[in-house]
């Protein structure tokens, strides 16, 4: 027996190592705006065996995996320590998530789980479920993490043992390691999830951003991506919400939205990174897309692009709530560099990467939403146009551009 224990043990080790040591190259061409990589940066089976496994051979004669883990995804990101540190939502096979940190030397691979994954202090109100952290590294010196913290609604009948009130939680640390637990934010809505703190005080206060909504899954009546202040962190209470970003017809963000991460702060405005869900035949389609606010009102979008940012591409659009992209993190480095940390169908983590001046390009420059087909074909007839006319006075390239669709 402790052959087949040992052999089992030696070939799950090998088998780890390689995927977790495993290098991420970027995939060729992408359309100019970020790189996508060859490989999800962590998995279900990145986590460590300690975890999974009872490695004492007299307690675990079979060598089986004795704690299944079922996803790792939706995580928080920030650089610490100079590596890149994600805040990873791991569900086991129980469906209950918790949050573990995992860090990479360059942010596109050799993620590796600290030791242990966070146990996280409850308020007096013990929760059932905590997924989503949202990590701000707030102008007061501490690290907050903002997270969805799930109750059994208390209201619902026995025979209903789905219904749940979402709310957010607030944790802080100065170190990733230990963690002060606050108040759940108050707010006037119902429920709650995506709620970001925003990294610098706003008229002395802390800055929210919310996403009210009317139930557990449904943004109902109100819903967008909402606004508001609070006196204080560690009672936080938000009595007014403006709606910046609000759900609008026959867009990528029809039927709810919500923001991903801190925003990163540029010289053109805030740059901020949602993710907005349609209903299809199939079911939702979660896609992530980006709008710049203004530097000194941050309720005011001043550049828009339409529709999708990032979609589901290949096997990411597979999983366990497919057809889903959602990102709870990204890193901007000093020199520029962005590290955008994306989940896939609530199953795995994904890097892609890109820069500021490209992020805010991209931003500025892609055409806004016109909300009609109308106006979609027009912009495009409009880019048409202005290529013939540069065509014109640059003949190399026209030879070029000019094989792909036939004059006229
Ligand atoms: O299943 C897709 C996502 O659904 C929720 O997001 P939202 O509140 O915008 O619908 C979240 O539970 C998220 O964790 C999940 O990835």
């Amino acid at each position: 027996m402790t052959t087949l224990f040992d052999n089992r043990l030696r070939a799950l080790h090998a088998h780890h190592e390689s995927l977790v040591s495993a290098a991420n190259l970027p995939e060729e061409l992408g359309n100019g705006v970020i790189k996508r990589y060859q490989h999800p940066i962590l998995t279900a089976a990145h986590t460590p065996l300690p975890w999974r496994y009872d490695l004492n051979p007299a307690t675990n004669p079979y060598c089986m995996e004795r704690i299944g883990i079922n996803a790792t995804f939706n995580a928080g990101a920030i650089k610490w320590n100079d590596k890149y540190v994600l805040v990873a939502r791991v569900e086991g096979v129980d469906r209950k998530s918790f949050f573990a940190v995992a860090e990479s030397p360059n942010g596109v691979d050799n993620f590796r789980f600290w030791e242990y994954p966070i146990v996280l202090p409850e308020t007096e109100e013990p929760e059932t479920n905590i997924y989503d952290m949202r990590l701000t590294k707030h102008a007061d010196g501490w690290i907050y993490g903002l997270f969805c913290t799930e109750r059994r609604d208390s209201a619902a009948p026995a025979g209903d043992q789905a219904a749940a009130v979402a709310r957010c939680g607030i944790a802080r640390t100065k170190d990733l390691i230990a963690w002060e637990r606050l108040a759940d934010l108050k707010t006037n809505s119902a429920q709650q999830r995506n709620v970001v703190l925003h990294p610098e005080f706003v008229s002395n206060k802390y800055a929210f951003y919310t996403r009210p909504q009317d139930s557990f899954i449904e943004a109902g009546m109100g819903g967008g991506i909402g606004f508001a202040l609070s006196n204080s962190i560690e009672q936080a209470e938000v009595t007014e919400e403006v709606i910046i970003d609000p759900k609008r017809y026959h867009t990528v963000y029809e039927t709810k939205n919500g923001l991903g991460p801190a925003p990163i702060k540029t010289e053109q405005g805030w740059l901020h990174l949602a993710h907005g869900v349609r209903n299809t035949a199939a079911g939702l389609r979660y896609v992530l897309y980006l709008f710049l606010t203004d530097l000194h009102d941050l309720t005011r979008i001043i550049h828009k692009p339409a529709g999708y940012f990032i979609a589901p591409e290949g096997e990411e659009r597979v999983g366990d709530v497919s057809n889903v992209v959602f990102s709870n993190g990204w890193i901007a480095d000093a020199d520029g560099q962005v590290f955008i940390y994306y989940a896939s169908s609530d199953t795995r983590m994904h890097v892609a990467t890109s820069t500021i001046a490209q992020l805010l390009d991209y931003v500025m420059h892609t055409p806004e939403d016109g909300f009609q087909s109308s106006a979609s074909a027009q912009t495009i007839c409009d880019l048409i146009d202005r290529n013939k006319e540069f065509a014109a006075t640059n003949e190399v390239r026209f030879a070029a551009t000019h094989q792909n669709g036939v004059g006229y």
